[in-house]
Formats: C-alpha cells, sequence, structure tokens
C-alpha cells in the first residue's frame, strides 16, 4: 500500500470517522455473477465464484424428466423427426452390427425446433439460476440429450476432460452458462460428471484434440491434450432432476458407464445475448470449427458456402429478454 493511501487511512481512524477507501481500490466481491441478477444467494454465488459449478437439488420435477424421456424415445423409434437437430453413435456401436432404437444413439444435439425437449431451455426454474451469470438477455446456444450407453468394453462410453468454451466462438466466456439436469440417478458406475473444481479461474481455453484411446473416440469429443492428472476432481453424484450450472472453462467429462442401463441427462447451454463473436481463426478452435462445419454440409450439401458464425446465429434462440448481438 502507498504512503499516500497510508496516511489517508490514519487520519480517518484517528479523526473517528469511518474508514473511506477511494473508490477503484474496493475488490469486487464477485466476478463470475452479477449483483441484484437472478436468484443466487450469496453463498451460491460465493460457492460458483470459487469452484465453477454449482449444483441446485431436485430443480426439474420427475413429470418433466419423463416427458424429456419419452419424447427420446419417440426420436429413437423414428415415430418423430426433428429438422436441424443431430443424432450421434457411439463409435464403437456404430462400428459393429445393426442396433435399433435408444441402444443406438449416445447423444441428440441442437434440438430447437422441438417444442418438447426444447421447453427445458425455455425453463424458468433454469434461467432463474442462468440470469445470475448470463444477466437478463438469454440466448440458448446449444441443446443435447446424453444418452450414455452401457460400455461395451472399449471404454469409448467417457468423455474425455475439456472445456466447452471450446466449441463456441463468442465472448466474454463469463456470461456462458451451462445447464446439465440428471434425468436418473448419476454416479460412478454409470459415469456421472467429474470436475476440476476452480480451473475456470486460471482463464485459459487449453489445446483441445481427440485423446489417443485405444477403443477410439466418439466424433467431436475433442479432450484437453495436457491436462493436469493429478488435479484434484469432484465427481458429482446427483439424482434425478438435480441440475449442475458451470462455466464454460470448467474442465470437466464424464466416466465411463459400466452398469447395464443407458446414463441419461439433459443440458443447454445459455449466454447473454450481449455477447460478441469472435474469429476463429484467431484462436485454438479451428478443429471444432472444421468438425462442425463438416456436419452441416452433410445435412446441407458438400458446396455450401457457410461460416461457423452463420450457423451459431441461425441455431441460436433468444429463451428470455432482447436478442442483441449473438
Ligand atoms: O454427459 C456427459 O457425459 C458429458 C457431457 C459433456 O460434458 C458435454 O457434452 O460437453
Amino acid at each position: 500500500m502507498d504512503a499516500k493511501r497510508l496516511q489517508i487511512i490514519h487520519s480517518h481512524l484517528r479523526s473517528g470517522r469511518k474508514q473511506l477507501v477511494p473508490e477503484n481500490t474496493i475488490a469486487k466481491e464477485f466476478r463470475y455473477t452479477i449483483d441484484g441478477a437472478g436468484i443466487l444467494t450469496h453463498e451460491q454465488r460465493r460457492f460458483y465464484e470459487e469452484n465453477g459449478y454449482l449444483v441446485i437439488k431436485k430443480l426439474i420435477p420427475p413429470n418433466e424428466i419423463e416427458m424429456y424421456r419419452q419424447r427420446f424415445e419417440e426420436i429413437s423409434k423414428r415415430q418423430v423427426t426433428i429438422p436441424g437437430m443431430t443424432i450421434m453413435k457411439d463409435v464403437s456401436i456404430a462400428k459393429s452390427e445393426h442396433v435399433e432404437g435408444e441402444k443406438a444413439i449416445t447423444k441428440i444435439q441442437d434440438f430447437y425446433n422441438d417444442p418438447v425437449l426444447f421447453s427445458y431451455c425455455h425453463n424458468a426454474r433454469i434461467h432463474q439460476y442462468v440470469e445470475s451469470i448470463t444477466g437478463s438477455n438469454i440466448m440458448a446456444v446449444h441443446s443435447m440429450l446424453i444418452n450414455k450407453p452401457p460400455d461395451t468394453g472399449k471404454k469409448t462410453s467417457r468423455h474425455p476432460l475439456h472445456q466447452d468454451l471450446h466449441y463456441f466462438i463468442f465472448r466474454p466466456a463469463d456470461q456462458i452458462c451451462a445447464a446439465w439436469t440428471a434425468m436418473q440417478r448419476v454416479d460412478r458406475s454409470n459415469g456421472c460428471l467429474v470436475v476440476q473444481p476452480g480451473s475456470h479461474k486460471a482463464g485459459v481455453l487449453k489445446e483441445h484434440g481427440y485423446p489417443q484411446w485405444e477403443g477410439g473416440v466418439n466424433k467431436l469429443y475433442h479432450g484437453i491434450l495436457d491436462y493436469e492428472p493429478n488435479a484434484p476432481r469432484v465427481h458429482l453424484i446427483m439424482e434425478e432432476g438435480d441440475t449442475v450450472f458451470f462455466h464454460p472453462l470448467l474442465i470437466h467429462g464424464s466416466g465411463t458407464n459400466v452398469s447395464d442401463g443407458f446414463r441419461k441427462a439433459i443440458s443447454c447451454h445459455f449466454a447473454s445475448s450481449e455477447c460478441h463473436y469472435i474469429k476463429s481463426a484467431d484462436t485454438s478452435h479451428s478443429e471444432a470449427e472444421k468438425e462442425v462445419l463438416e456436419v452441416v454440409r452433410r445435412k446441407l450439401g458438400a458446396d455450401v458456402d457457410v461460416s461457423w458464425e452463420d450457423v451459431s446465429r441461425w441455431r441460436f434462440r433468444l429463451v428470455k429478454g432482447t436478442r442483441i448481438n449473438l
């Protein structure tokens, strides 16, 4: 502390008046959550700031979970087709003989055109929490229902440690937040989420790529190339309806599903509509960009000339407030 500031403090103490600290020296208590927005309590804000995630118990009621489960079944049985949605298969199952229905699907992504599944992204109970992080103008930028299959023995049901920001070409990262809801009990036996608490605070998007796993890796399951194997990890044991909110730089993944059932979760990433796009060429995003555009061209035609930003603008949906930049 410099001499001038010490002098000011001493003179205030001597005069018995309340200490006055120049405004620009007041350290802000919170960086990742917004004062006066949403319903996070002081304690919850502190936990999120410190750890980069926060679990809210029983946020989504059983009837809503059941509605998502039934819709997933209809989609897997091809009783409904949703435009724009991507259906993904586990690498070890996709290579084996023909498998029907739920058993073939590990994840469905981008269900913004399905009113049933997308009602999760419109859920006001979720927005109340998200708003503390994004502010009141909220876009849904990515949606998924993950159906982690029982592992075939090749450990391909694992999701490598990664940071979700790798898949987003807009900033600031602090105004992006994932919501991930367990559709059943999830624990280490069926491959719950695992997080490295506090890893968001380094403020760094690490380099990602496919891990060198013997049994193969699922499409677009990029992992951090130089992750710290000894960094403390927490396994998030959650019950049906429990929801975890987390920062896009939080290092996380999920384990092998050694149970004999599928492990289901529904998730949406939210961002402030005030976020702005960045140029992916200047960042480590180019691998993700290449693969995202490959998927789009497979659907729309190989010669379609679109950028990742175009695809983002077209997929993102406003779920609360006003659409500004995204
Ligand atoms: O649900 C999981 O197993 C992991 C989900 C995840 O981290 C992701 O898709 O980014």
